[in-house]
């Protein structure tokens, strides 16, 4: 479908997913090539939307008018129904440093509280310089661990255990997240549309 694909991210491990998940949903023909960002330009993309749809236009008009390709982007956060939705769209910034104090803050805030019920929400921007922009959304029910376990994955993945799972996304396969997660979710659903 496109001789090259750009995933318009700088997070190594949306990229890693991204390459499987299109390989395992929509099949090798999707994508000849499925470049990182900043493989192709690096520069940085104020995230000023509202939403998680908004973010991921931003984000993907942005490489796209950069690199001329088309893009795929994403815009994600885990959503806390205790913690009235936080960190949700700002689960990149909620602390800033490692990945492991994003972790560590969220524990604390969870420290106590016994309802863990959570979702990781995504939204993926497709791209197409001069054709069109394409935008779904996809989900992933679950709940917040007591304590990280697993190395998998990147981000909050040490802390979600999904639905119908007693381990957390970083201690279970990695093509089973890449099966039932949020950008999978919604990246089959981009799939329908395209089709
Ligand atoms: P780009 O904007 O460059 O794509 P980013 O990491 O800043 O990278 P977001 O602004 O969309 O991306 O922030 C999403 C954050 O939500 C991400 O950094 C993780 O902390 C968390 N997150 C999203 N999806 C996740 C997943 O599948 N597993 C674990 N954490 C996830």
């Amino acid at each position: 479908m496109f001789s090259k694909l750009v995933i318009a991210t700088g997070n190594e491990g949306k990229y890693k997913e991204f390459t499987e998940i299109i390989k395992h949903i929509a099949g090798g023909d999707f994508a000849g090539e499925i470049v990182f960002a900043p493989d192709t330009a690096k520069f940085a993309v104020e995230e000023t939307g509202k939403t998680y749809a908004e973010n991921a236009m931003l984000k993907a008009k942005a490489w796209a008018e950069k690199t001329g390709l088309p893009c795929l982007s994403d815009d994600s956060g885990l959503e806390v129904m205790a913690l009235g939705g936080a960190p949700g769209l700002f689960s990149a910034r909620i602390v800033y440093g490692r990945e492991i104090d994003k972790v560590a803050w969220l524990l604390s805030k969870m420290k106590g509280v016994s309802y863990r019920r959570a979702r990781f929400s995504a939204a993926l921007c497709l791209c197409v310089p001069c054709e069109y922009t394409l935008i779904t959304e996809g989900y992933c029910m679950g709940n917040i661990a007591d304590f990280p376990a697993g190395s998998n994955g990147f981000g909050y993945d040490p802390v979600f255990i999904p639905d119908g799972h007693e381990l957390t996304f970083a201690e279970l396969p990695t093509s089973l997240k890449n099966d039932i997660s949020h950008r999978a979710n919604a990246f089959r659903k981009m799939v329908y549309l395209l089709k």
